[in-house]
């Protein structure tokens, strides 16, 4: 059996005066132990380009990494804002718009659970100890695995029935997160200050799910949640899969 190919997208940076392709591997890794051949896509030039890709693959996930371009969403950089990767922005806004165009279901971690939402027209809290004063430590010195805080999702949620659950716990590796949320996602998950951590399209022809936290670094985790959500990413993948390559090859 063929497994459903899965794009993900990457960024660049300079390291031993080498610029590189990077992404964690817990990415790829955690992607074939759901069952898919992971297909990394680096930051392009000509990001019209991706259409050709896009046609080639079963499901797309945006990464996680550099803080989006405040501009893409019209403000103006925060002081603790990152450095922008406008290359990396103008490929995944590009994926997003693609995927979207093809149906191609989409799970957006972290970074990505930001971008999906400027993507599709909503803005970001550019430094959430700045800005939402009193809210949860979202950023704590921990490991990457760890279980830091609670997250409840909307019982109604495409989320809450994928990882079987309504209420969890996640490890959180980020100092920004969604503000104003786009018109086509809908929030299904929250964490207990009010922080946005899940959303998930309001469309029934696009499964579309982001999640602020990192689901590709417990799929060791003695909770089955996170594996379950990369699952349901692949198998969603597989379906997509069948149905392009059976307008591929039409039955005569
Ligand atoms: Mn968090």
């Amino acid at each position: 059996v063929t497994p459903p190919l899965i794009a993900l997208s990457a960024t660049s940076e300079l390291v031993r005066q080498a610029l590189r392709v990077r992404l964690n591997a817990a990415y790829t890794r955690a992607i074939e132990h759901a069952g898919g051949l992971p297909v990394i896509v680096p930051p392009v030039a000509d990001a019209a380009s991706l259409g050709a890709l896009l046609d080639r693959v079963d499901a797309v996930v945006i990464t996680g990494g550099e803080d989006v371009d405040p501009a893409r969403y019209g403000h103006t950089p925060h002081a603790r804002a990152g450095a922008p990767h406008i290359a990396r922005d103008a490929t995944e806004i590009a994926l997003v718009a693609g995927a979207r165009e093809r149906s191609l279901p989409t799970l957006a971690i972290c970074r990505g659970i930001q971008l999906l939402n400027v993507a599709l027209g909503g803005t970001l809290v550019q430094d959430i100890v700045s800005e939402r004063p009193g809210a949860l430590d979202h950023d704590p010195e921990a490991p990457r695995s760890a279980r830091v805080h609670d997250v409840v999702l909307e019982h109604d949620s495409a989320l809450a029935r994928i990882l079987g659950a309504t209420s969890l716990r996640v490890n959180s590796i980020h100092h920004q997160a969604i503000d104003r949320v786009a018109e086509s996602l809908r929030v299904t998950a929250r964490a207990p200050d009010g922080i946005i951590e899940g959303v998930e399209g309001s469309d029934a022809e696009w499964w579309v799910v982001g999640v602020q936290w990192h689901p590709e670094e417990l799929i060791a985790d003695p909770e089955p949640w996170d594996r379950a959500l990369l699952a349901a990413l692949v198998d969603r993948a597989r379906a997509s899969s069948s149905a392009s390559a059976s307008r591929r090859e039409p039955v005569a």
